[in-house]
Protein backbone atom coordinates (compact mmCIF):
# COMPACT_ATOMS: atom_id res chain seq x y z
CA UNK A 1 0.00 0.00 0.00
CA UNK A 2 1.48 3.39 -1.07
CA UNK A 3 2.08 5.31 2.07
CA UNK A 4 0.24 8.44 3.38
CA UNK A 5 1.62 11.60 1.49
CA UNK A 6 3.51 14.21 3.60
CA UNK A 7 2.55 17.98 3.26
CA UNK A 8 4.60 20.14 2.04
CA UNK A 9 3.48 24.15 2.17
CA UNK A 10 5.23 26.26 0.08
CA UNK A 11 4.11 30.23 0.49
CA UNK A 12 4.74 32.63 -2.86
CA UNK A 13 3.48 29.57 -4.85
CA UNK A 14 3.43 32.53 -7.48
CA UNK A 15 6.74 33.64 -7.70
CA UNK A 16 10.07 32.45 -9.19
CA UNK A 17 11.66 30.50 -6.49
CA UNK A 18 8.24 28.56 -5.69
CA UNK A 19 7.65 27.61 -9.56
CA UNK A 20 11.30 26.14 -8.86
CA UNK A 21 10.78 24.66 -6.17
CA UNK A 22 7.69 23.18 -6.41
CA UNK A 23 8.61 20.70 -10.08
CA UNK A 24 11.85 18.89 -7.99
CA UNK A 25 9.87 18.09 -4.56
CA UNK A 26 7.14 16.80 -7.23
CA UNK A 27 9.91 14.75 -8.58
CA UNK A 28 10.96 13.25 -5.03
CA UNK A 29 13.72 15.37 -4.72
CA UNK A 30 13.10 16.61 -0.96
CA UNK A 31 11.92 13.52 0.88
CA UNK A 32 13.05 10.51 -1.69
CA UNK A 33 11.30 8.30 -3.98
CA UNK A 34 9.15 6.24 -1.71
CA UNK A 35 7.87 9.45 -0.12
CA UNK A 36 4.34 10.84 -1.79
CA UNK A 37 3.65 14.82 -1.51
CA UNK A 38 0.69 16.92 -1.09
CA UNK A 39 1.48 20.77 -2.10
CA UNK A 40 -0.53 23.52 -1.26
CA UNK A 41 0.62 26.56 -2.25
CA UNK A 42 0.04 29.60 -0.47
CA UNK A 43 -0.13 33.13 -2.33
CA UNK A 44 -1.91 36.92 -1.73
CA UNK A 45 -4.80 37.51 -4.16
CA UNK A 46 -2.79 38.54 -6.60
CA UNK A 47 -0.44 35.69 -7.00
CA UNK A 48 -3.24 33.23 -7.12
CA UNK A 49 -3.49 32.96 -10.61
CA UNK A 50 0.36 32.24 -11.38
CA UNK A 51 0.19 29.36 -8.95
CA UNK A 52 -2.80 28.12 -10.01
CA UNK A 53 -1.21 28.17 -13.72
CA UNK A 54 1.90 26.57 -11.88
CA UNK A 55 -0.32 23.41 -10.16
CA UNK A 56 -2.03 22.77 -14.02
CA UNK A 57 1.56 22.67 -15.28
CA UNK A 58 1.95 19.97 -12.05
CA UNK A 59 -0.55 18.38 -13.43
CA UNK A 60 0.65 17.90 -17.08
CA UNK A 61 4.20 16.47 -15.52
CA UNK A 62 1.84 13.56 -13.87
CA UNK A 63 5.03 12.82 -11.53
CA UNK A 64 4.16 9.46 -9.68
CA UNK A 65 4.49 10.70 -6.15
CA UNK A 66 2.54 14.24 -6.62
CA UNK A 67 -0.59 12.83 -4.97
CA UNK A 68 -2.46 16.38 -4.29
CA UNK A 69 -1.82 20.47 -5.18
CA UNK A 70 -4.03 23.00 -3.37
CA UNK A 71 -3.53 26.56 -3.95
CA UNK A 72 -5.13 29.14 -1.64
CA UNK A 73 -4.79 32.80 -0.30
CA UNK A 74 -5.62 31.56 3.15
CA UNK A 75 -2.84 30.69 5.74
CA UNK A 76 -4.92 28.65 7.53
CA UNK A 77 -5.85 26.29 4.81
CA UNK A 78 -2.31 26.31 3.53
CA UNK A 79 -0.63 25.16 6.80
CA UNK A 80 -3.21 22.52 7.54
CA UNK A 81 -1.53 19.32 8.94
CA UNK A 82 1.78 20.60 6.98
CA UNK A 83 4.66 18.94 7.80
CA UNK A 84 6.91 20.83 6.21
CA UNK A 85 6.52 24.64 5.09
CA UNK A 86 8.90 26.55 2.95
CA UNK A 87 8.32 30.20 3.59
CA UNK A 88 9.18 32.31 0.55
CA UNK A 89 6.35 34.49 -0.07
CA UNK A 90 7.71 38.15 1.29
CA UNK A 91 7.47 41.28 0.86
CA UNK A 92 10.59 42.83 -1.36
CA UNK A 93 12.24 46.32 -0.38
CA UNK A 94 10.84 48.59 -2.63
CA UNK A 95 12.04 52.15 -3.70
CA UNK A 96 12.68 54.59 -0.63
CA UNK A 97 11.40 51.42 1.57
CA UNK A 98 13.96 52.15 5.53
CA UNK A 99 15.16 49.17 6.86
CA UNK A 100 11.99 49.62 9.76
CA UNK A 101 9.82 49.79 7.02
CA UNK A 102 10.67 46.68 5.67
CA UNK A 103 11.17 45.17 8.90
CA UNK A 104 7.30 46.06 9.71
CA UNK A 105 5.59 44.95 6.55
CA UNK A 106 7.36 41.44 6.91
CA UNK A 107 6.02 40.87 10.46
CA UNK A 108 2.59 41.90 8.92
CA UNK A 109 3.42 38.45 6.88
CA UNK A 110 5.69 36.03 8.97
CA UNK A 111 3.31 36.93 12.42
CA UNK A 112 0.08 35.69 11.27
CA UNK A 113 1.46 33.19 9.05
CA UNK A 114 2.97 31.66 12.01
CA UNK A 115 -0.06 31.81 14.13
CA UNK A 116 -1.85 30.07 11.54
CA UNK A 117 1.27 27.10 11.51
CA UNK A 118 0.42 26.97 15.68
CA UNK A 119 -3.12 26.37 15.12
CA UNK A 120 -3.30 23.99 11.79
CA UNK A 121 0.18 22.92 11.07
CA UNK A 122 1.57 19.17 12.35
CA UNK A 123 2.99 19.08 15.67
CA UNK A 124 6.39 17.86 14.13
CA UNK A 125 6.03 20.50 11.70
CA UNK A 126 9.33 22.00 10.20
CA UNK A 127 9.72 25.08 8.91
CA UNK A 128 12.53 27.18 6.59
CA UNK A 129 12.55 30.78 6.23
CA UNK A 130 13.51 31.46 2.34
CA UNK A 131 12.25 35.57 2.04
CA UNK A 132 14.14 38.22 2.99
CA UNK A 133 15.01 39.42 5.52
CA UNK A 134 15.01 35.79 6.75
CA UNK A 135 16.65 35.16 9.93
CA UNK A 136 13.77 37.86 11.47
CA UNK A 137 11.21 36.45 9.53
CA UNK A 138 12.20 33.33 10.94
CA UNK A 139 12.47 34.88 14.27
CA UNK A 140 8.77 36.15 14.07
CA UNK A 141 7.10 33.38 13.09
CA UNK A 142 8.65 31.14 15.64
CA UNK A 143 7.55 33.61 18.14
CA UNK A 144 4.13 33.84 17.01
CA UNK A 145 3.34 30.41 16.75
CA UNK A 146 4.98 29.42 20.14
CA UNK A 147 3.74 27.84 22.40
CA UNK A 148 1.95 25.45 20.18
CA UNK A 149 5.09 24.33 18.12
CA UNK A 150 8.83 24.80 19.61
CA UNK A 151 10.69 27.33 18.65
CA UNK A 152 13.67 25.46 17.22
CA UNK A 153 11.40 23.77 14.32
CA UNK A 154 11.76 27.08 12.91
CA UNK A 155 15.10 27.78 10.71
CA UNK A 156 16.17 30.33 8.18
CA UNK A 157 18.17 29.26 4.82
CA UNK A 158 21.25 30.26 4.91
CA UNK A 159 22.38 26.80 2.40
CA UNK A 160 22.86 29.26 -0.73
CA UNK A 161 25.37 31.14 0.99
CA UNK A 162 27.30 27.89 2.00
CA UNK A 163 26.54 26.08 -1.42
CA UNK A 164 28.06 29.47 -2.91
CA UNK A 165 31.16 29.39 -0.75
CA UNK A 166 31.67 25.73 -1.35
CA UNK A 167 31.67 26.50 -5.40
CA UNK A 168 34.28 29.68 -4.82
CA UNK A 169 36.49 27.20 -3.09
CA UNK A 170 36.18 24.47 -5.36
CA UNK A 171 36.97 26.19 -8.83
CA UNK A 172 40.04 28.19 -7.18
CA UNK A 173 41.05 24.86 -5.78
CA UNK A 174 40.57 22.78 -9.38
CA UNK A 175 38.56 20.08 -6.86
CA UNK A 176 34.70 18.77 -7.58
CA UNK A 177 32.25 20.73 -5.25
CA UNK A 178 31.64 17.73 -2.92
CA UNK A 179 35.27 17.18 -1.95
CA UNK A 180 34.96 20.14 -0.09
CA UNK A 181 33.83 19.71 3.85
CA UNK A 182 33.15 21.90 6.73
CA UNK A 183 32.82 25.30 5.42
CA UNK A 184 30.58 27.32 7.64
CA UNK A 185 28.39 30.57 6.67
CA UNK A 186 28.21 32.44 10.28
CA UNK A 187 25.56 35.32 11.05
CA UNK A 188 22.73 36.76 9.17
CA UNK A 189 21.58 36.06 5.37
CA UNK A 190 23.12 39.35 4.65
CA UNK A 191 25.89 41.39 3.43
CA UNK A 192 27.38 40.80 7.03
CA UNK A 193 27.85 36.88 7.03
CA UNK A 194 30.60 35.32 7.62
CA UNK A 195 31.64 32.45 5.04
CA UNK A 196 34.32 30.40 6.78
CA UNK A 197 36.83 28.11 5.44
CA UNK A 198 38.87 27.99 8.80
CA UNK A 199 37.50 24.34 9.52
CA UNK A 200 37.34 23.44 6.06
CA UNK A 201 39.16 20.00 4.88
CA UNK A 202 39.87 18.21 1.49
CA UNK A 203 39.04 14.18 1.06
CA UNK A 204 42.50 13.39 2.48
CA UNK A 205 42.30 15.88 5.52
CA UNK A 206 44.35 18.34 4.33
CA UNK A 207 42.95 21.89 5.44
CA UNK A 208 41.21 24.20 2.63
CA UNK A 209 43.55 26.99 4.23
CA UNK A 210 46.52 25.01 3.68
CA UNK A 211 45.97 24.08 -0.30
CA UNK A 212 44.32 27.63 -0.96
CA UNK A 213 48.16 28.54 0.41
CA UNK A 214 49.98 26.20 -2.22
CA UNK A 215 47.25 27.33 -4.64
CA UNK A 216 47.87 31.01 -4.50
CA UNK A 217 51.69 31.03 -3.49
CA UNK A 218 51.86 31.65 0.51
CA UNK A 219 49.42 31.64 3.79
CA UNK A 220 49.84 35.30 2.78
CA UNK A 221 48.46 35.70 -0.33
CA UNK A 222 45.67 32.71 0.60
CA UNK A 223 44.62 35.10 3.95
CA UNK A 224 44.48 38.09 1.78
CA UNK A 225 42.39 36.48 -0.80
CA UNK A 226 40.02 35.28 1.91
CA UNK A 227 39.44 38.82 2.91
CA UNK A 228 39.16 40.84 0.05
CA UNK A 229 37.79 38.44 -2.31
CA UNK A 230 36.08 35.44 -1.16
CA UNK A 231 34.40 36.68 1.81
CA UNK A 232 32.60 39.65 -0.48
CA UNK A 233 32.48 37.74 -3.34
CA UNK A 234 30.04 35.12 -1.33
CA UNK A 235 28.00 37.78 0.38
CA UNK A 236 27.20 39.96 -2.37
CA UNK A 237 26.64 36.57 -5.23
CA UNK A 238 23.51 37.59 -4.86
CA UNK A 239 23.78 41.59 -6.81
CA UNK A 240 26.12 39.59 -8.88
CA UNK A 241 23.42 37.18 -10.62
CA UNK A 242 21.16 40.37 -10.77
CA UNK A 243 24.02 42.31 -12.87
CA UNK A 244 24.90 39.26 -15.05
CA UNK A 245 21.55 37.46 -15.30
CA UNK A 246 19.31 40.56 -15.24
CA UNK A 247 16.82 38.72 -12.32
CA UNK A 248 17.68 37.31 -9.03
CA UNK A 249 18.73 33.87 -8.12
CA UNK A 250 15.93 31.75 -8.33
CA UNK A 251 16.95 28.03 -9.24
CA UNK A 252 19.67 28.06 -6.67
CA UNK A 253 17.89 29.10 -4.33
CA UNK A 254 15.19 26.74 -4.59
CA UNK A 255 18.27 23.82 -4.95
CA UNK A 256 19.75 25.28 -1.81
CA UNK A 257 16.04 24.99 -0.08
CA UNK A 258 15.93 21.26 -1.01
CA UNK A 259 19.65 20.93 0.19
CA UNK A 260 18.35 22.19 3.35
CA UNK A 261 15.15 20.74 4.24
CA UNK A 262 16.29 17.06 2.71
CA UNK A 263 19.26 17.26 4.63
CA UNK A 264 17.12 18.72 7.94
CA UNK A 265 14.37 15.12 7.41
CA UNK A 266 17.10 12.46 5.86
CA UNK A 267 20.68 13.48 7.53
CA UNK A 268 23.69 15.15 6.78
CA UNK A 269 26.46 13.80 4.65
CA UNK A 270 30.38 14.78 4.09
CA UNK A 271 30.60 16.60 7.39
CA UNK A 272 28.15 19.45 8.71
CA UNK A 273 26.07 22.64 7.07
CA UNK A 274 25.22 26.01 7.67
CA UNK A 275 21.73 26.73 8.55
CA UNK A 276 20.31 29.75 10.63
CA UNK A 277 19.11 27.81 13.24
CA UNK A 278 17.75 29.46 16.84
CA UNK A 279 20.64 29.91 18.88
CA UNK A 280 20.44 28.45 22.24
CA UNK A 281 23.69 30.59 23.27
CA UNK A 282 26.54 28.80 21.25
CA UNK A 283 29.24 30.75 20.62
CA UNK A 284 27.87 33.49 22.44
CA UNK A 285 25.49 34.50 19.85
CA UNK A 286 22.40 35.89 21.99
CA UNK A 287 20.02 33.05 22.77
CA UNK A 288 16.77 33.05 20.76
CA UNK A 289 18.73 35.00 17.97
CA UNK A 290 18.05 33.09 14.51
CA UNK A 291 21.55 33.36 13.26
CA UNK A 292 23.53 30.89 11.03
CA UNK A 293 25.93 27.95 12.49
CA UNK A 294 27.65 25.17 11.84
CA UNK A 295 24.92 22.19 11.85
CA UNK A 296 24.31 18.21 11.61
CA UNK A 297 21.31 16.20 10.92
CA UNK A 298 21.28 12.35 11.65
CA UNK A 299 18.16 12.39 10.18
CA UNK A 300 16.16 11.11 13.18
CA UNK A 301 13.35 13.76 13.10
CA UNK A 302 15.18 15.33 15.85
CA UNK A 303 16.36 18.73 12.93
CA UNK A 304 19.31 20.03 12.94
CA UNK A 305 21.62 20.39 15.96
CA UNK A 306 24.68 22.70 16.06
CA UNK A 307 28.23 22.16 16.04
CA UNK A 308 29.60 23.24 19.64
CA UNK A 309 33.09 23.84 20.82
CA UNK A 310 35.27 24.72 17.29
CA UNK A 311 37.74 27.33 17.85
CA UNK A 312 37.17 30.52 16.19
CA UNK A 313 40.61 33.27 16.70
CA UNK A 314 39.87 36.38 16.69
CA UNK A 315 39.21 37.53 13.22
CA UNK A 316 36.77 34.76 12.85
CA UNK A 317 35.12 36.15 16.41
CA UNK A 318 35.25 39.43 14.91
CA UNK A 319 32.98 39.07 11.97
CA UNK A 320 30.85 37.00 13.88
CA UNK A 321 30.07 39.83 16.29
CA UNK A 322 29.30 42.05 13.58
CA UNK A 323 27.16 39.79 12.07
CA UNK A 324 25.16 39.21 15.00
CA UNK A 325 25.43 42.93 16.11
CA UNK A 326 23.13 43.26 12.79
CA UNK A 327 20.81 40.42 14.01
CA UNK A 328 20.27 41.93 17.20
CA UNK A 329 19.52 45.26 15.73
CA UNK A 330 16.84 43.84 13.51
CA UNK A 331 14.96 42.32 16.65
CA UNK A 332 15.61 45.24 18.44
CA UNK A 333 13.91 46.91 15.56
CA UNK A 334 11.01 44.44 15.47
CA UNK A 335 10.33 44.62 18.85
CA UNK A 336 10.33 48.20 18.83
CA UNK A 337 7.22 48.01 16.44
CA UNK A 338 5.60 45.78 19.36
CA UNK A 339 6.00 42.42 16.87
CA UNK A 340 7.71 40.33 19.40
P1 LIG B 1 8.91 36.62 -6.30
O1 LIG B 1 8.55 38.05 -6.15
O2 LIG B 1 9.07 36.03 -7.66
O3 LIG B 1 7.82 35.75 -5.56
C1 LIG B 1 7.32 36.03 -4.29
C2 LIG B 1 5.88 35.56 -4.25
O4 LIG B 1 5.43 35.66 -2.92
C3 LIG B 1 4.95 36.42 -5.12
O5 LIG B 1 4.22 35.59 -6.00
C4 LIG B 1 4.04 37.09 -4.09
O6 LIG B 1 2.72 37.28 -4.57
C5 LIG B 1 4.09 36.08 -2.94
N1 LIG B 1 3.72 36.62 -1.65
C6 LIG B 1 3.93 37.87 -1.15
N2 LIG B 1 3.38 37.99 0.07
C7 LIG B 1 2.85 36.78 0.36
C8 LIG B 1 2.12 36.28 1.48
N3 LIG B 1 1.83 37.06 2.51
N4 LIG B 1 1.70 35.01 1.43
C9 LIG B 1 1.93 34.22 0.38
N5 LIG B 1 2.61 34.63 -0.72
C10 LIG B 1 3.05 35.90 -0.72
O7 LIG B 1 10.23 36.43 -5.42
P2 LIG B 1 11.26 35.20 -5.42
O8 LIG B 1 12.33 35.44 -6.41
O9 LIG B 1 10.49 33.93 -5.49
O10 LIG B 1 11.94 35.40 -3.99
C11 LIG B 1 11.20 35.14 -2.80
C12 LIG B 1 11.98 35.57 -1.57
O11 LIG B 1 13.18 34.85 -1.44
C13 LIG B 1 12.39 37.05 -1.56
O12 LIG B 1 12.10 37.59 -0.28
C14 LIG B 1 13.88 36.99 -1.77
O13 LIG B 1 14.54 38.11 -1.24
C15 LIG B 1 14.20 35.72 -1.03
N6 LIG B 1 15.51 35.10 -1.30
C16 LIG B 1 16.15 34.51 -0.26
C17 LIG B 1 17.32 33.83 -0.43
C18 LIG B 1 17.99 33.16 0.72
O14 LIG B 1 19.08 32.61 0.51
N7 LIG B 1 17.47 33.17 1.94
C19 LIG B 1 17.99 33.78 -1.75
C20 LIG B 1 17.05 34.02 -2.88
C21 LIG B 1 16.04 35.10 -2.64
O15 LIG B 1 16.66 36.34 -2.84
Amino acid sequence: MASEPTTVTITGGGGQIGYALMFRIAAGDLLGPGRPVRLRLLEIPQGMRAAEGAALELQDCAFPLLREVDVTDDPLTAFNGARIAMLVGARPRTAGMERGDLLAANAGIFGPQGRAIGAVADEDVRVVVVGNPANTNALIAAASAAPDIPTDRFTALTRLDHNRAVGQLAEVLGVPAGEIADVIIWGNHSATQFPDVDHAILPDATPVREALAERLGGEAAAAAWLDDTFIPRVAKRGAEIIEVRGSSSVASAANAAIDHVRDEQLGTHNGWTSAAVVSRGEYGVPEGLVCSLPVVSRGDGKGYRVIEGLHLDDRARGRLAASVDELVAERDAVRALGVL
